[in-house]
C-alpha cells in the first residue's frame, strides 16, 4: 500500500495527523530507509474518530476489584503555581481518547489498557549513578511530595487538552538517583509484555516504547512525574503507575508507565526517532513555525470540542524553558533532528 504524501495546507486533522504509520513491512524488515521519497510510508489513515465517550471504559476501571495502594494519597494538594487560562478537558473525554501504542495504533484503547497489571511495579534506576537501584513502586510513591498541576498538552498530531495531573518533580527522582557527573541524558523505558499488550505483537515496531530528555531537561521545574491524574491515582490509559509530563514538547516525549530511568553520556534513540527520524526528532519542541512534514503545526484542536486554537511556541511554556535552548538555537530544537 502507498498513500501519496498530501499537502500540509489541504489537511484536516482528523484526516491525516497521526503518528501512525503505515509500514511495509518487507521494506522494513529488508533495512531499506523508511522514508525515501515517502515510498515506503504512508498514514494509516483515518484514525480521529471525534470525542465519543466509551461508556464502557469507565466501566471496566471502576467495576475491577484492584485498589490502589495508594489511593489515600489523593487528592493531593494542588500547587497554583500551575495556572492555566484554558477549561480542563472532560475527565471522560480525555479516558476514552489515548494514544498508547502498546494497546493499539488508534484512539479507543482505555478497554485494553485495563489488562495491564500496574501491581506490582518495580522502578530500575541504573546506568550512571552512584548506585544502582531497583524500587517498588509504591515505596517511591510514598517517598516524593505529590502535589496536583494543572499542565497543557499538545500532542504532534496537533490536538491538545488540559489535565489535572498529580505526581512529583523529575528534579526529585534525580536527587533520590545520584547520578554520576558525567551523565547527560536520562533514557526512559516502558514495560514489555506481549501478552496482555496485543500492540506489542505488531514486531515491526520497535518496542519497548523508549524516550530520552537531557539532564538539564530533567532538571527543569515543568518536568512532572505523573502518579495521578483528576485527584485519584492514574487511570490505566493515561500510563500508569508512573508516566511522563513534558508541557512544552510534542506528547509523544511523555513516555508512559515507565519502568527504568537510565543515566547516560549517550543520546537516546526514542521509540518514535527510530520509527521516522525525519518526523519525530530528539528535540521535539512545541513550535507552530514549523511543520510536521506532514502537517503543519500552526494551530491545534482543542479535544471534546470543535475549536481550533493557534499553537503557542513552546507549548505557552516558553518563560520557563526557551533558556535552555538558546545556544542550540530555536530550530535545532523543533522536530526532525
Ligand atoms: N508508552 C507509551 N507512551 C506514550 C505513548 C505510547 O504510545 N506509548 N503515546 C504518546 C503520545 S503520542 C501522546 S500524545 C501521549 C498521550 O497521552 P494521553 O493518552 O494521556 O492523552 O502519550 C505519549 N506516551
Ligand atoms: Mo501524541
Amino acid at each position: 500500500m502507498f498513500i501519496k504524501p498530501f499537502r500540509s495546507w489541504s489537511l484536516k486533522d482528523n484526516q491525516a495527523t497521526d503518528e501512525s504509520l503505515y509500514l511495509n513491512r518487507r521494506t522494513f524488515m529488508t533495512g531499506s530507509s523508511l522514508l525515501i521519497g515517502g515510498a515506503a510510508l504512508g498514514l494509516a489513515g483515518c484514525q480521529e474518530q471525534g470525542g465519543g465517550y466509551d461508556a464502557s471504559v469507565s466501566q471496566s476501571a471502576s467495576t475491577s476489584d484492584f485498589v490502589d495502594p495508594t489511593l489515600d494519597l489523593y487528592p493531593a494538594k494542588r500547587n497554583e503555581a500551575y495556572q492555566i487560562e484554558r477549561a480542563l478537558t472532560d475527565e471522560a473525554t480525555n479516558a476514552s481518547y489515548n494514544n498508547f501504542y502498546e494497546f493499539g495504533s488508534h484512539k479507543q484503547v482505555a478497554k485494553a489498557a485495563q489488562a495491564l497489571n500496574t501491581r506490582p511495579w518495580q522502578v530500575t534506576i541504573d546506568g550512571m549513578v552512584e548506585k544502582e537501584m531497583v524500587l517498588d513502586i509504591d515505596a517511591l510513591i510514598r517517598s516524593m511530595q505529590l502535589e496536583e498541576r494543572l499542565y497543557r498538552h499538545r500532542c504532534v498530531e496537533a490536538w491538545s487538552m488540559t489535565i489535572p495531573w498529580t505526581g512529583f518533580a523529575f528534579k526529585d527522582l534525580i536527587a533520590k538517583a545520584k547520578p554520576l557527573s558525567g551523565a547527560k541524558y536520562i533514557r526512559m523505558e516502558t514495560f514489555k509484555d506481549p501478552s496482555v499488550a496485543s500492540g506489542q505483537k505488531q514486531t515491526w515496531y520497535p518496542w519497548p516504547y523508549v524516550e530520552g530528555v537531557t539532564m538539564q531537561e530533567a532538571s527543569n521545574d515543568l518536568a512532572f512525574l505523573v502518579t495521578g491524574a483528576y485527584g485519584k491515582p492514574a487511570a490505566k490509559q493515561f500510563g500508569a503507575p508512573l508516566r511522563l509530563a513534558l508541557p512544552w514538547k510534542y506528547g509523544f516525549k511523555s513516555i508512559k508507565s515507565i519502568v527504568r530511568f537510565t543515566f547516560t553520556d549517550k543520546r537516546p534513540v526514542s521509540f518514535w526517532e527510530k520509527l521516522a527520524p525525519r518526523e519525530y526528532g530528539f528535540w521535539a519542541n512545541v513550535n507552530p513555525a514549523v511543520d510536521h512534514p506532514r502537517w503543519s503545526q500552526a494551530t491545534e484542536r482543542v479535544l471534546g470540542s470543535n475549536a481550533r486554537i493557534p499553537t503557542q511556541i513552546y507549548n505557552g511554556y516558553g518563560e520557563q524553558v526557551a533558556h535552555l535552548y538558546k545556544d542550540l538555537g530555536l530550530a535545532e530544537t523543533v522536530l526532525y533532528r
